[in-house]
């Protein structure tokens, strides 16, 4: 959307992993405004529906800032969970500045496409010339693979043959399509995807459904996208409206060598057992599981090439895009091979509506696209590649492009699942592939032209520096763990009052995480009260402070298998001082990321009523898209001891204090 590199823009990484280079700060800057700034001021109406991802997670909240927030990037109307994903059933949504209150959903592809159905005809109907512009970007096909029953049914045994065989019959279509030459060879199986034939019958069976749970959810957004293009359809603006659409940067890897039914394992850098997953084998899709498919069958999803998002092979970076707009191109139908990148979309979208990039912005003077327009191949299929070269870079993963080559290498030999991984870039291996001759990366010709390799990696180094790309950092895990402990320096003490403290990002809330800490309040209990008192995460995981039957429950919920409960007896009535203590096991802990360890304490009134030892605890993350929630838990539950509602504190609720004890 704004048309640049994206570490000219702080978005060389991920807002979750920020660090405070230039490149990497996760603050796009004034200087770099969006395309729907800039149609914004030519009179255009602009709106935002589904993921929005890059505002830092410490900033989405009532009090803003709201700078990289849709409303101040061009769009008048937001609808919108911002967040790395969202569940679909239980979607965490905000609709402009304001939280949407807790509901479930047929499916959040269809609310959203029933939202943009809603804003196109409006608009239209309101001010029939008056052009608008939508970014519709669905949570699908990020994790969690969520599908309504009917859809996962209709995939049942369509992937039995595994993912070498549809490695295979892939290829052979999109020979067949055009997509790929006819001289594309196969890129090898990676090495740590085992073959599908040496899988036991049980893991075949595992495995299969999991992609049989994602084809129904691309089949599911596929038929929601259609619904938006029918209305653009029967209110007569199809052929005067530029419709893009583009994916993810290649299928993910992230669900590792069993996949998971729970995605923050990957976060809190573990792999999910196979009996974990196989537990959620009925459920996989549905909404109480959060799953993501095995990396088999994404190295399946990239075919023919090497493997997954986050790399800078083509499986990391060579996405599928379709351009329409009867009444802008003439041609129909046809397939383009020039090469473009992400940064050319904002540039295109400018040239085709006929607006020039201003100089300035509200009195700040804006930098230049470094993307490319793609406008001039519309009616030229064989017009020449108009871009010279093009960098890439991400989590140390590097390549060049230059006039049909390219050089790549993947930092580490680090695989998408194993985000603690780290190694030295001087030691990198770099590989060099023409990619004009070879598609699909096959042929590793580094050997045989040793010049051309050293020359394009000098060519890396220019860009590099001219692109704020320096430093590199590849501690993933210790940044996505980080953020939660800057943001507050060395503050001890936290008080969240009654209603008014929900929906504060998980990352933004006291960071509790491999601290010892106190969760206090005292209520005057009438006797017939329940609720949540405080909460923070979800079903992958987090904590609750609740009271029912009487009696007062505190849950830590470790990645959905392992629970740790606290309860105390049969609560008094009258002025009550209830609090959880927690006393980390400092012996654990030996330098190295891995799960924290203590000792959990219930009291009432001063009196210890429950304890319990903690084996495993996050060290980074309990759930991308749940919030720190007083009064209630919104989103989905901790605990499955009240699922299906917010489960509202029903009683008088005045403020809950955390305090950091260590
Ligand atoms: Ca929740």
């Amino acid at each position: 959307m704004a048309g640049r590199n994206p570490h000219m823009i702080g978005l060389g990484s991920h807002a979750l992993t920020a660090m405070g280079f230039p490149g990497y700060n996760a603050i796009v800057p004034s200087s770099a405004k969006s395309v729907a700034n800039y149609l914004e001021e030519e009179g255009y109406v602009n709106y935002a529906l589904g993921k929005w991802d890059h505002t830092p997670l410490y900033e989405v909240s009532q009090i803003g800032p709201f700078d990289r927030w849709p409303s101040n990037e061009g769009f008048a109307h937001a609808y919108s969970f911002m967040a790395a994903d969202v569940h679909q059933f239980i979607p965490v949504l905000w609709d402009d500045h304001h939280p949407v209150e807790y509901r479930k959903s047929e499916h959040l592809d269809k609310d959203l496409a029933d939202r943009a159905i809603d804003w196109i005809t409006g608009h239209k109907s309101l001010d029939k010339e008056l052009p608008f512009m939508m970014l519709w970007a669905s949570g699908s096909m990020h994790s969690p693979h969520h599908a309504p029953d009917e859809y996962i049914a209709k995939y049942k045994g369509k992937f039995d043959m595994g993912w070498d065989k549809a490695r295979e019959q892939i290829l052979a279509k999109q020979i067949e399509l055009g997509i790929a030459p006819e001289n594309t060879v196969l890129s090898d199986r990676i090495k740590e995807i085992v073959a599908w034939e040496s899988l036991n019958d049980e893991e075949k069976k595992l495995y299969a459904k999991q992609m049989e749970v994602f084809a129904a959810q691309m089949d599911h957004v596929d038929h929601q996208i259609g619904r938006v293009v029918e209305t653009l359809k029967r209110i007569g603006e199809f052929d005067n409206t530029l419709i893009i659409v583009t994916a993810d940067n290649g299928a993910s890897g992230e669900g590792g060598l069993a996949g998971t039914f729970n995605e923050t394992y990957v976060l809190n850098g573990m792999q999910t057992p196979f009996e974990a997953n196989m537990r959620n084998y009925d459920n996989w899709g549905q909404w109480d599981s959060y799953p993501h498919y095995h990396a088999g069958w994404a190295m399946a999803g990239n075919t023919p090439f090497p493997y997954f998002k986050q790399s800078e092979h083509r499986g990391g970076q060579q996405d599928a895009l379709v351009i329409h707009w009867p009444d802008g191109i003439q041609a129909s139908g046809e397939i383009r091979n020039q090469y473009h990148h992400i940064s050319d979309i904002a540039p295109t979208i400018m040239e085709a509506v006929g607006i020039e990039r201003p100089d300035e912005y509200h009195g700040i003077v804006q930098q230049p696209f470094t993307g490319i327009p793609m406008n001039y191949s519309f009616d030229d299929a064989y017009a020449p590649t108009t871009k010279k070269r093009q960098y890439y870079e991400m989590f140390g993963n590097r390549a060049i492009w230059e006039d049909g080559w390219k050089a790549v290498t993947l930092h580490a030999n680090r695989m998408p699942w194993d985000i603690n991984l780290r190694g030295n870039f001087e030691d990198d291996v770099w590989e060099l592939y023409h990619v004009a001759e070879d598609f699909s990366e096959s042929k590793d010709l580094a050997s045989e032209y040793p010049e051309k390799l050293e020359e394009l990696k000098k060519i890396f180094e220019e860009e590099a520096w001219a692109n704020q790309v320096y430093p590199l950092y590849d501690d993933m895990l210790a940044r996505l763990n980080g953020v939660n402990y800057v943001l507050f320096g060395d503050k001890k003490e936290f008080t969240y009052y009654a209603p008014g403290a929900v929906r504060i990002a998980e990352k933004a809330s006291v960071p509790v995480k491999g601290r010892s800490h106190t969760i206090e309040t005292t209520i005057d209990l009438k006797g017939d009260e329940e609720g949540v008192i405080v909460s923070c995460g979800g079903m992958t995981g987090g904590y609750t402070m609740y009271i029912k039957n009487g009696k007062l429950h505190f849950d830590y919920n470790f990645l959905d298998g392992v629970h740790y409960h606290l309860t105390s007896s049969t609560l008094p009535k009258g002025p009550t001082d209830l609090k959880f203590n927690f006393i980390l096991d400092t012996s654990k802990i030996d330098g190295t990321l891995k799960p924290w360890s203590g000792t959990g304490e219930l009291y009432v009134n001063g009196e210890k009523e429950d304890e319990d030892y903690f084996e495993m605890m996050h060290i980074s993350t309990y759930s991308l898209a749940e919030t720190f929630d007083i009064g209630m838990d919104t989103g989905t539950q901790v605990d499955k001891d009240y699922e299906g509602s917010p489960f509202a504190f029903t009683g008088q609720l005045d403020k809950v204090v955390v305090t950091l004890t260590d």
